[in-house]
């Protein structure tokens, strides 16, 4: 058994994990029971790693318009148009954009190469859109990008307000974690904010469930109200924070009383009391914040409005307390450690500032640096689109799915005259409009650092061989910087020695002015590096990290003070009309990461949110004429978008929500991102993506229909959404088209050139019936089923479960084209839980049967809920 202990790759938790492969090859994935993260448990996406090592779609070598090349003439290829476009139109012409999903040995040199040798600083980052607005709210009142807690505070904390945060889902580790807090502490208080009620929820002593948008109302209100009240640190106010004065004001004008707040956040006056009382009466609190607040067109504002509260009680600094910006992922925060982001430099030094400017410029001894702040990613599409930017090369993020307005995005890749793209998957939205692609090393091959929520470097270890011709990001960037004359200023031969270069430019001039530093690891060999142990940064001479910040009650701004941001609440900028009368609210489900590339190919991670739902309140369905289980067509001035209804309590009225994974690669038109308005918040420019206004209408389908094939298969339905089931793929299928001939459909679909194979079908025009099967050998290779309503196609779990064996019986063989299963049981129904794979009717025939009380007796009879927890409140729900 070999063990290699590395970092989950996906969310900004950070969990070690220990990969094992036994002595036949088979690879396991277990919690590193000594990672401070995660303290031995991992989620449901962290527990199915080793489902997605093998991809079945890699992008292998590198490819020129299509063509394989050699990797010298790809790298020379990207360094030639690089340079033309750089002497004729100048350096502002060129631009990189980056992901939080690189290490931060990958970010360092990208960084280096963009902002220190080709002199412009037009590399911006997918964190735009993700945690920028929390990076600036943390500038302007600690003076550096500083997140000041560890996760040892929720284990300590009194009080843990979650304000935009689906921790549940998107956290799950650190939600269990409060969990056991609650457990061990029964007067652990939780309170949420968030428009919906979401799984989060369900830890919640109090939720508020405010309208879109209104949180700087909320907390301005509250730091009135624990003014008033006689609840400022006066001390600590005094002695380590400017602008006080000026906050309040504002506070007051903005949010006077509970009244004026609960009216403008359309509250109860009593829940707004009762939550100011709790903040006020509880000195350990902890506010976290996520994409409730970033995401939005004043985000930054709504980062500092939480960050006064805590600020006016002295609530920073000490144990179980603070603001705390859970981050999104993996290497958010490394990124910004490098200065990954268009408007910084590296090392936490200002782009603005020309002392910084000539100290990192000293540092690396490149002739020139970029001066001013280069362009924030929405900016820098729209320069694509204008043709003012003409090259661009995208590394480990897919923005043809994840910016918004994301018609608008492809027409700018479509326009731009060289579109290079670095990844590790061959077909993604914006991997098929790249001229260029260049292979990628992924999880477990690759080798370096990131950063975590709590300033925690970890290591990612690799424990599998290089697939195909793929090459780690950090060496293809480095090449390309040689080919393009740079070859000094990148000389590394490992990702250890750009670490080292990354640690000594902390350190460099530094003398205490900046936060972060991490100088004594300038130092570490190639042996102390392998074995570097998880470690909250900034580091003490002698090694030691820190795990809070600011105990000493000083701050990185030029006095040295925190400082209160007034801040006057902004609505957000789309608002409802009659013809766009629903509020779009869009974000994550449980077991997918993004735009599928990995989760999507997890049979188990791709079960419990199978396909792109519309969350709708049940008044408003009936009111738009929309059922439970139809199909919704999701409109405004940008596009539209079809996805399933899902009727819920959760969703307040007047606010729909709908996931951000679903791409072209899984969807005929789920991809959301058509829908978010391009608006941006003035300082950050993070994008709204949690509020555009939409219309939601039914779909009026004709027929419905699914399909399971071994192979993929490309349907010209105007809806189908793709989903990984073992051993084939599943289609669901629906159509506007009043008269189709099915039978010929069905040998369009699944024959393509060969219809050769073992045929069965049973077809009913009449009632628009249709039932497939096709076999190759004895082996069933597909099946279709067309109805004219959703709710007559037969089940797919058992269905699907006839793919995993090698021929079928004539009974078995009978039994799918008359749609029901040879025995009854074989029906799971929907997964619940994802590590034990326990589906939702074997919950509930067990609970029935069984008199189960409590998630408790579940766990002891089916095993669901044992492992990470995340599927707990649904169980409660189950047994409600
Ligand atoms: N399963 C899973 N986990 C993930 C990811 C993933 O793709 N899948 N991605 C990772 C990444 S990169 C990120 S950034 C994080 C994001 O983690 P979160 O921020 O927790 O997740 P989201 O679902 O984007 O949004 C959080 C909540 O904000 C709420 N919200 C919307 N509008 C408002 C508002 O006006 N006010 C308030 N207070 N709340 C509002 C939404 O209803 C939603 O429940 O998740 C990380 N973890
Ligand atoms: N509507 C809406 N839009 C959103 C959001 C939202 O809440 N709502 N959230 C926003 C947020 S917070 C985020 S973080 C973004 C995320 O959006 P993206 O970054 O666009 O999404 P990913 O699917 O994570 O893309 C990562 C890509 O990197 C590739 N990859 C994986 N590993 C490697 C590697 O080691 N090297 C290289 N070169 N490539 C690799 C993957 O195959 C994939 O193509 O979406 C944003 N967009
Ligand atoms: S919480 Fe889950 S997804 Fe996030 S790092 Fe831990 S195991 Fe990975
Ligand atoms: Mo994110």
């Amino acid at each position: 058994m070999k063990t290699t202990k590395t970092t989950c790759p996906y969310c900004g938790v950070g969990c070690g994990v220990l990969v094992q492969q036994d002595d036949n090859g088979v690879f396991s994935v277990k919690p590193d029971p000594e990672h401070p993260a995660n303290q031995g448990s991992l989620c449901s996406k962290g527990t199915a790693l080793v489902e997605t090592l093998a991809h079945p779609d890699r992008l292998l070598y590198p490819e020129i318009n299509g063509q394989r090349v050699s990797w010298d003439e790809a790298t020379q290829t990207v360094a030639n148009r690089f340079r033309t476009i750089i002497e004729e139109h100048g350096a502002d012409a060129v631009a990189f954009y980056v992901s939080g999903q690189l290490l931060t040995e990958d970010y360092y040199v990208a960084n280096k190469l963009m902002k220190g040798c080709i002199g412009s600083a037009n590399i911006d980052t997918n964190s735009r859109l993700c945690m920028s607005s929390a990076v600036a709210a943390h500038k302007r009142a600690f003076g550096e990008d500083l997140v000041p807690c560890s996760y040892t505070d929720l284990d300590q904390a009194e009080l843990i307000v979650l304000v935009g945060s689906n921790a549940a889902w998107c956290h799950p580790v650190l939600f269990q974690r409060m969990v056991r807090a609650k457990k061990a502490n029964p007067a652990l208080k939780v309170v949420t904010i968030d428009p919906r009620r979401t799984q989060t929820t369900d830890l919640a002593d109090l939720h508020l469930g405010l309208a879109p948008g209104t949180d700087a109302v909320l907390f301005n209100g509250l730091l009135a109200w624990l003014a008033d009240n006689g609840h400022s640190a006066t001390e600590f106010v005094t002695q380590s924070t400017n602008g006080i004065d000026a906050a309040l004001e504002m506070a007051h004008d903005s949010a006077p009383g509970v009244n004026s707040v609960a009216e403008q956040c359309k509250l109860e006056a009593e829940t707004v009391d009762s939550f100011y009382q709790l903040f006020a009466s509880t000195e350990k609190v902890v506010t976290v914040f996520s994409q409730g607040i970033n995401q939005s067109s004043s985000g930054v504002d709504k980062g500092n409005a939480l960050i006064n509260c805590h600020l006016l009680t002295g609530r920073i600094g000490k144990p179980g307390m603070g603001p705390f910006s859970f981050t999104g992922q993996p290497n958010a925060m490394g990124g910004r450690e490098v200065g990954g982001l268009a408007n910084q430099l590296a090392a936490h030094l200002d782009i603005d500032n020309p002392q910084h400017r000539d100290l990192v410029q000293g540092f690396w001894q490149t002739s020139c640096i970029a001066d001013k702040a280069g362009l924030k990613a929405v900016e820098l599409f729209e320069a694509i689109h204008s043709g003012k930017v003409k090259a661009l090369w995208i590394m480990a993020t897919n923005p043809a799915v994840s910016l918004p307005d994301s018609r608008r995005v492809r027409e700018a890749l479509e326009k731009c005259e060289c579109v290079v793209v670095s990844d590790c998957v061959r077909h993604t939205d914006t991997v098929d409009m790249a001229h260029i692609r260049l292979p990628a090393l992924t999880w477990g091959e690759r080798d370096g650092t990131v950063t975590n929520s709590d300033r925690t470097i970890s290591r990612q270890r690799p424990f599998l061989p290089a697939p195909g011709e793929a090459k780690q990001d950090w060496e293809i960037i480095c090449e390309v910087a040689r080919a393009m004359g740079f070859g000094t200023h990148f000389p590394y031969r490992s990702a250890h020695e750009i670490f080292r270069e990354h640690a000594a430019l902390s350190a460099f001039e530094n003398d205490g002015k900046r936060c972060f530093d991490i100088g004594p690891w300038q130092h570490l060999s190639a042996t102390e590096y392998d074995a570097l142990q998880p470690t909250q940064w900034p580091l003490h001479a002698d090694g030691q990290g820190t795990a809070r910040l600011f105990a000493d009650g000083k701050f990185f701004t030029p006095s040295g003070k925190a400082q209160f941001i007034a801040v006057t609440p902004r609505p957000p900028q789309s608002t409802r009309t009659p013809e766009h009368p629903f509020v779009l609210n869009t974000g994550r489900v449980r077991d997918h990461w993004h735009t599928l590339t990995r989760t999507g190919i997890s049979p188990r991670l791709s079960a419990h949110s199978a396909e792109p739902t519309v969350e709708i309140h049940p008044c408003d369905a009936r009111d738009q004429g929309l059922q439970e289980g139809g199909i919704a067509h999701i409109h405004n001035a940008l596009g539209a978008v079809l996805a399933r209804v899902k009727t819920s309590r959760n969703q307040q009225r007047g606010s729909v929500f709908v996931p951000m994974h679903w791409s072209g690669q899984f969807s005929a038109a789920a991809s959301v991102g058509r829908l978010i308005p391009a608006v941006t918040d003035p300082i950050s420019g993070q994008p709204e993506a949690k509020h555009a206004t939409v219309a939601v209408e039914p779909f009026t389908a004709q027929w419905h229909g699914f399909l399971i094939s071994r192979r993929k298969l490309s349907p010209a339905s105007a809806y189908y959404t793709i989903i990984k089931v073992e051993h084939a793929w599943r289609y669901e299928l629906a159509g506007n088209e009043t008269s189709t001939s099915w039978p010929a459909f069905a040998r369009q679909l699944l024959c393509q050139e060969d219809c050769a194979s073992n045929w069965t079908e049973y077809y009913d025009p009449a009632r628009q019936t249709y039932r497939a099967a096709r076999f190759i050998g004895g082996q069933l290779e597909s099946c279709l089923f067309i109805s004219a309503s959703a709710g007559l196609l037969p089940q797919r779990e058992w269905l699907v479960s006839l793919f995993a064996q090698d021929s079928l019986q004539p009974a078995e063989r009978a039994s799918l084209l008359a749609g029901k299963p040879l025995r009854a049981g074989e029906d799971r129904g929907r997964t619940v839980c994802a590590c034990f794979n326990v589906g939702e009717k074997t919950i509930r025939t067990a609970i029935a049967a069984q008199g189960l009380k409590s998630v408790e007796d579940i766990g002891r009879c089916l095993n669901a809920g044992t492992n990470c927890g995340s599927c707990v409140p649904e169980l409660k729900a189950l047994l409600q």
